[in-house]
């Protein structure tokens, strides 16, 4: 163990002694989509800042608006886009910033309870394993483009290799 080590140890003991708080998570540029008035599940996506010293995670999120919220990522296996439900959750390091977007990490909005309307207001309640709840009005852009080359279908997925069987291929994230 180097000395530089020993002192990183040190220090974030120091630091974890100090709370992390919800004020030192910032949410920027939030919206949610779905691809159709009767998709059964849709996306939300942000820019999640950690001004605080302490790393911290995403690691849950409750809404009325669906009822199996997740923490989904997209991975490529055997050459076709595939989304995952990430264990633990996303992690926030302390100050950094984690991009949720089209094509990579997102809040996966399952089994929606009502339409998600362009020009709706959705309320998410995000749960933070360090900072605690932070609760945010997130807007329905469903004109919004994705990134260029992240376009993908959800009709692209595997059923085995995760359970989005509640799910209509009508969901483009
Ligand atoms: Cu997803």
């Amino acid at each position: 163990m180097t000395l530089k080590t020993l002192a990183t140890i040190a220090i974030s003991m120091l630091i974890s002694l100090g709370a992390a708080q919800a004020q030192d998570i910032h949410i920027e540029d939030a919206y949610a989509r779905a691809a159709s008035p009767i998709a059964k599940s849709g996306a939300a996506f942000m820019h999640i800042m950690n001004m605080g010293d302490v790393d911290d995670r995403l690691i849950a999120v409750r809404t009325d608006v669906a009822m199996m919220p997740e923490l989904h990522t997209h991975i490529m296996e055997d050459g076709v886009a595939k989304m995952r439900e990430v264990e633990g959750g996303f992690e926030i390091i302390a100050g950094g910033a984690t991009i949720l977007e089209r094509g990579s990490l997102h809040i996966m909005l399952m089994a929606l309870t009502r339409p998600m309307l362009h020009g709706d207001v959705i309320t998410l309640t995000l749960i933070f394993e360090k900072s605690g709840e932070l609760t945010i009005e997130v807007p329905v852009d469903n004109e919004r483009q994705g990134n260029m080359n992240m376009n993908m279908d959800h009709s692209n997925m595997n059923g085995a290799t995760m359970d989005h069987s509640t799910m209509e291929n009508s969901t483009n994230n």
